[in-house]
C-alpha cells in the first residue's frame, strides 16, 4: 500500500500556490512572489495564488525550450501528432473539471466553458490530424534534369502571450500548432486566467509532451510578458490581446528580429436590413453582444439597423435583454457573468458615461453595475443598450470590451456598409437578411476577416482562418491549417540537380 502523504497541519486551508513549468519540472518563481486570482464572480473567493515570474523565469524557460528543440524538431510529425491525440482525449475526459474550473476563474457561464474548452479539444484533434499532411509541394524546374520542392521547417523556439477572455481556446490554437510543426515554446497566460492554462499544460504533460517543450510562465505583462518579446532564443512572439499591447509587442519584436503574428481588438458590426427576420437578428443580437458579458474580440458591439424596422427593432431587443439573468455562470438560469476584473468594471462604466455625454445618444437599458444581493461581491455590469447612436461616436468607434450594444440607424445596404467600415478595426461582420443580393455584396465589400450572413458575428469554428484586417491583426491568420501553419513554420526551397553539369537559372535561358 503505498503511504499516505501526512496532512499538512499548519497551511491546510492556505490557498494552493501554483508553479511555472520549465524544462518538464514544477518550480517556483525566483522573485518567491505570487499574484492573487480571485472569481471575479465572487471576490471573496481566492482561485489561488500563482507566480509573479520576471525576465529571470524567462530566461530559464527559453533555455529549456531551446534545449528541447533539436529533439522535438527531429520527431516525426506523425509522432508528435500521437500526443496531441492523447492530449485531446485527456481533454475530453476531463472537460467538465476544467469548464466549471474556468467559470469560477473568469465568470463566464458554465455553458460557454464548456465551449471554450470544447473549442480547444476541436483545435487538438484538427491540428493533430496535420501530423500526417504539413504539406509542401513539388513543382517544375525551369530547367532539364532538375526538380524543385518545398517543404515546412519548424521556427524554433515561440513565445505565446495569451489573453484571458478565452483561457483555453486561445493558448490551444497557438500552441497545436506550434507542436505540429516541430517548435518548442514558452506561453504567458493572462494574469486573471493562469488556471485554465496550467490545466492545459497538465494534460500536455500527461498525454507525454517532452520536457521542455512547452513551458508556462505567469505573471504580469510587463514583468513576464515583455521579456518574452526581447528574449534573444526566441524566434516567434505571437499575441492576442489589446491593439494597445499589440502594437508594443510588434514594436519590440521588430527592434529584436522576431517574427510577430498579432490577433487584437473588434468593434464588430451586425447589420440588420427591412427584409430580415427580426426575431432571428434580435437573437443574434443578444447573443452577440452580451454573450460572454461582452467580453469577446468577436462581439457585436455595433447593430446598424435599417430606419424602417428600427423602431420594431429595438422593442423587440428590449424586451429579450430584459429577460436576460445576470449572475454567477455556475449557476444554470444565468445568462450573463460578470466582467473580468475592477478595471475592466471601471472602463466600461466609464465608456457609459461617455455614451450618456455624447449629443444625441440615448441611454436606453441597463447602464449600472449591479449590486444587489450576493451580485455585490462580484463585477457585474447590466446589459445596456444604447439608441441613436451615430456612426462617429466613441462608443460606436472604441472597443468597450464590456456588455454595451450601440443601435445605430441607417438609410440603406450601402449606408449600412459604409458605417460597418468606418471604423479602424476589421474583425467580424454579419448581415441579416432575406435577399441574397444584399447578402452577397456586403459579403463582398464588408472589410473583414470573418463575415456572417443570418448569424451574430461570434462563434468562428477552428478550422477556418480566424483574424481581422486593418488595427485587428497584422495579416496573419490562426485557426485553419491553411493559415496558422504559414505562422509557425517557415518555408524551405529546395533544388536537386542531377544534370551532372553546372546549371544557371535565368543565365542558362539568355
Ligand atoms: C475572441 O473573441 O477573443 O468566434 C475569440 C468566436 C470564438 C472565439 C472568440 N470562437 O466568438
Amino acid at each position: 500500500m503505498p503511504a499516505k502523504k501526512p496532512a499538512k497541519k499548519a497551511g491546510r486551508n492556505l490557498p494552493e500556490k501554483y508553479k511555472n513549468y520549465i524544462g518538464g519540472r514544477w518550480v517556483k518563481p525566483a522573485s518567491g512572489e505570487y499574484l492573487e486570482n480571485r472569481n471575479p464572480a465572487d471576490t471573496r473567493e481566492l482561485i489561488g495564488l500563482f507566480p509573479a515570474s520576471s525576465a529571470r523565469d524567462v530566461e530559464t524557460a527559453v533555455e529549456a525550450a531551446a534545449a528541447a528543440l533539436p529533439k522535438w524538431r527531429a520527431t516525426p510529425a506523425p509522432k508528435r501528432a500521437e500526443i496531441l491525440y492523447r492530449l485531446g482525449q485527456l481533454l475530453m475526459e476531463r472537460k467538465e473539471e476544467y469548464s466549471r474550473a474556468m467559470t469560477r476563474e473568469m465568470g463566464k457561464v458554465l455553458k460557454e466553458a464548456r465551449g471554450d474548452v470544447q473549442e480547444a479539444i476541436d483545435m487538438t484533434f484538427y491540428t493533430a490530424g496535420e501530423g500526417r499532411r504539413l504539406q509542401g509541394y513539388t513543382t517544375p524546374s525551369e530547367l532539364p534534369n532538375k526538380m524543385a520542392m518545398c517543404v515546412r521547417q519548424p521556427i524554433g523556439v515561440c513565445s505565446l502571450i495569451t489573453p484571458w477572455n478565452f483561457p483555453m481556446a486561445i493558448p490551444s490554437w497557438k500552441m497545436m500548432p506550434a507542436l505540429i510543426c516541430g517548435n518548442t515554446l514558452v506561453i504567458k497566460p493572462a494574469e486573471d486566467t493562469p488556471l485554465s492554462t496550467i490545466h492545459l499544460v497538465q494534460a500536455a504533460e500527461e498525454a507525454g509532451i517532452p520536457r521542455g517543450v512547452i513551458n508556462i510562465v505567469m505573471g504580469a505583462g510587463e514583468d513576464a510578458g515583455a521579456p518574452l518579446t526581447t528574449h534573444p532564443g526566441v524566434r516567434l512572439v505571437s499575441f492576442t490581446g489589446s491593439t494597445e499591447t499589440g502594437r508594443l509587442v510588434a514594436i519590440e519584436a521588430a527592434r529584436n528580429d522576431k517574427i510577430c503574428s498579432l490577433e487584437m481588438g473588434g468593434k464588430n458590426v451586425i447589420m440588420v436590413m427591412d427584409d430580415a427576420d427580426l426575431d432571428l437578428a434580435v437573437e443574434g443580437t443578444v447573443w452577440g453582444a452580451f454573450g460572454t458579458s461582452g467580453q469577446r474580440c468577436t462581439a457585436s458591439s455595433r447593430i446598424v439597423v435599417h430606419q424602417s424596422v428600427y423602431r420594431q427593432f429595438v422593442d423587440k431587443l428590449t424586451e429579450k435583454t430584459r429577460g436576460l439573468r445576470v449572475g454567477n455562470g455556475l449557476r444554470s438560469n444565468v445568462d450573463v457573468g460578470p466582467v473580468i476584473n475592477q478595471q475592466a468594471l471601471d472602463k466600461i462604466l466609464s465608456y457609459i458615461e461617455i455614451g450618456q455625454n455624447e449629443d444625441g445618444a440615448k441611454l436606453h437599458l441597463g447602464g449600472s453595475r449591479l449590486t444587489d444581493g450576493e451580485l455585490r461581491h462580484g463585477y457585474f455590469v447590466e446589459p445596456t443598450i444604447f439608441t441613436d447612436v451615430r456612426p462617429n461616436m466613441r462608443i460606436a468607434q472604441e472597443e468597450i470590451f464590456g456588455p454595451v450594444v450601440s443601435i445605430i440607424p441607417c438609410r440603406d445596404l450601402d449606408e449600412a456598409i459604409e458605417i460597418g467600415n468606418g471604423v479602424k478595426y476589421g474583425l467580424s461582420s454579419s448581415i441579416f437578411t432575406r435577399d441574397v443580393n444584399r447578402a452577397m455584396t456586403a459579403m463582398e465589400r464588408m472589410e473583414t476577416g470573418i463575415f456572417y450572413v443570418n448569424s451574430s458575428t461570434i462563434g468562428a469554428e477552428v478550422h477556418l482562418p480566424f483574424g481581422g484586417t486593418k488595427a485587428t491583426g497584422n495579416g496573419h491568420r490562426e485557426g485553419a491549417m491553411i493559415s496558422s501553419l504559414d505562422i509557425f513554420s517557415e518555408w524551405k526551397s529546395i533544388y536537386i540537380d542531377y544534370s551532372g553539369t553546372l546549371q544557371k537559372a535565368q543565365i542558362d535561358n539568355q
